[in-house]
């Protein structure tokens, strides 16, 4: 492992063109992090990381607990606080505006309105299938209503970026090409959807798009995402994992150990927090003491950074530094990207029950990722009043077709609930298959078969 020269090290910071307010705060070799004690500022690269043993070599400067920034004084001082805080970086405020020219990545108008129009396609597919449940037609959904401009981070990624979500991530599907029509089979668990209607509404993968089927129980993704990452280094292909989850989901254990293995193994995996201010009803100031996710990051010594997860650009800009750091310097990052859940948690819970009414509203209003980048488009002059409602009825009628043709598929075939786990059919699974062919059988009037491809 060699230490980097200055002219390299610097060129590993150039994604500090982002640094004010929003550095990625790193362990505590290169962030001037006081709490931290040091002042020592090198990176360590792996070289290419070619052979096991090297993949998993230590940190020279570290010798058992103790580092060789370590100066011992006689003051005894609790820390509590980031000497610093942690400023959320952001690239354009609520009214479009940028606030510093050499931060907007300078998209192109088609890249721009593309962006938009997968914005407004996830916020009006997220309405229709809300009202679907309502209406009794599906059984389960989650909008992502206040959480649009993470798609950023989508943009920011390469397709070859393997996705661990936690079930709040469909932009980052409908980024990739997964299309509505897809999104809607998952959704009313027809016989074209890709899971074969095993999973509950929301819960989707795709093995084209490198998008991890979401699994309900929160945190599993964290540690899975960083072995990924590992396998995907030894591999060579410069290709990263990126990890969703929330608030919430960073109370569990496997946060911890997902990045401490990250953190020790070098894995090139972008865990990003989307923090948006409840679990279910359990509001953040209930949830932890610091401040936000993101000190944890540092306290495993991982480059961190808060972002402003209702600015695209900041979000945008963040994951894009932060892929450079992974796939090039084999790192784990976390980004932290506040912002705030304007919807109810899912379609089982009433939020009105916990938060007031005009919290939700005022929020929504004040601060709503679409508008904001629809006035960043507008400051421009790419877009107008015409422009808008030209889009939302195209994409409103798109979503609906699709809704409907969903909605008349066929449920699989029953038999499908025995297949893919096993090569050849264990028997106490046979004895249940036999069973509930007995009983749809027996009790035609209880168990139809009619909506089902090929019946039972
Ligand atoms: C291990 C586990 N515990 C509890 C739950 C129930 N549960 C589902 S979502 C959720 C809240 C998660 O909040 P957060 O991670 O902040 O994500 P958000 O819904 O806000 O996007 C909880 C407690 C679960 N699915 N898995
Ligand atoms: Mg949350």
């Amino acid at each position: 492992m060699q230490p980097l020269t200055r002219k390299t090290w610097q060129a590993c910071r150039s994604f500090t063109r982002y640094n004010t307010p929003g550095c990625f705060l790193g362990g505590a070799r290169y962030c001037n992090y006081t709490m931290m004690g040091s002042s020592s500022k090198r990176f360590y690269n792996n070289g290419g990381a070619s052979s096991a043993s090297r993949l998993m070599e230590e940190d020279p400067e570290r010798k058992g607990p103790w580092s060789q920034g370590d100066k011992f004084t006689s003051k005894l001082d609790f820390m509590q606080h980031l000497a610093q805080g942690m400023k959320p970086y952001r690239v354009m405020d609520h009214t479009g505006s940028v606030l510093d020219d050499a931060h907007d990545p300078g998209l192109s108008k088609q890249e721009v309105t593309d962006l938009y129009s997968k914005m407004v396609t996830l916020h009006i597919m997220d309405g229709i299938l809300y009202e679907a449940q309502r209406q009794g037609r599906i059984s389960f959904y989650m909008t992502h209503y206040g959480e649009e401009a993470m798609i950023g981070s989508a943009a920011a990624l390469l397709p070859r970026d393997v996705v661990f979500g936690q079930y709040r991530e469909a932009f980052v599907l409908l980024h990739r090409g997964f299309t509505v029509q897809e999104c809607m089979n998952q959704c009313f668990s027809n016989t074209h959807d890709g899971g074969k209607g095993r999973q509950m509404p929301v819960h989707y993968g795709s093995a084209k798009h490198n998008f991890q089927t979401i699994s309900s129980p929160l945190g599993t993704q964290i540690p899975q995402a960083a072995g990924a990452a590992y396998a995907l280094k030894r591999q060579g292909d410069g290709a990263c994992t990126i990890c969703y989850f929330g608030e919430g989901a960073a109370s569990e254990g496997d946060f911890h150990a997902g990045l401490n293995m990250a953190a020790t193994l070098h894995c090139p995996t972008i865990f990003f927090c989307r923090n948006n201010g409840y679990a279910i009803s359990t509001p953040a100031s209930e949830q932890y003491r610091g401040d936000g996710i993101a000190p944890r990051g540092i306290g495993y010594g991982i480059d961190t950074v808060v972002v402003d997860g209702n600015d695209v650009w900041a979000v945008y800009n963040a994951t894009r530094a932060a892929r450079t750091i992974a796939v090039e310097q084999n790192k784990p990052v976390l980004i932290e990207a506040k912002t705030y859940r304007v919807g109810h948690h899912s379609t089982s819970d009433d939020s009105t029950k916990y938060r007031d009414r005009k919290e939700v509203e005022e929020r929504a209003q004040f601060d709503n990722p679409i508008t904001r980048l629809r006035r960043y488009m507008e400051v421009k002059q790419w877009w107008s009043p015409e422009d808008e409602n030209q889009l939302r009825l195209n994409i409103r009628k798109d979503v609906l077709e699709c809704f409907k043709s969903a909605e008349k598929a066929p449920k699989p075939a029953v038999a499908e609930l025995f297949t893919d786990v096993y090569d050849s059919i264990p028997t106490s699974l046979q004895y249940q298959q036999d069973e509930l062919v007995e009983l749809t059988r027996k009790y035609p009037e209880y168990y139809s078969m009619d909506d089902h491809s090929n019946g039972i």
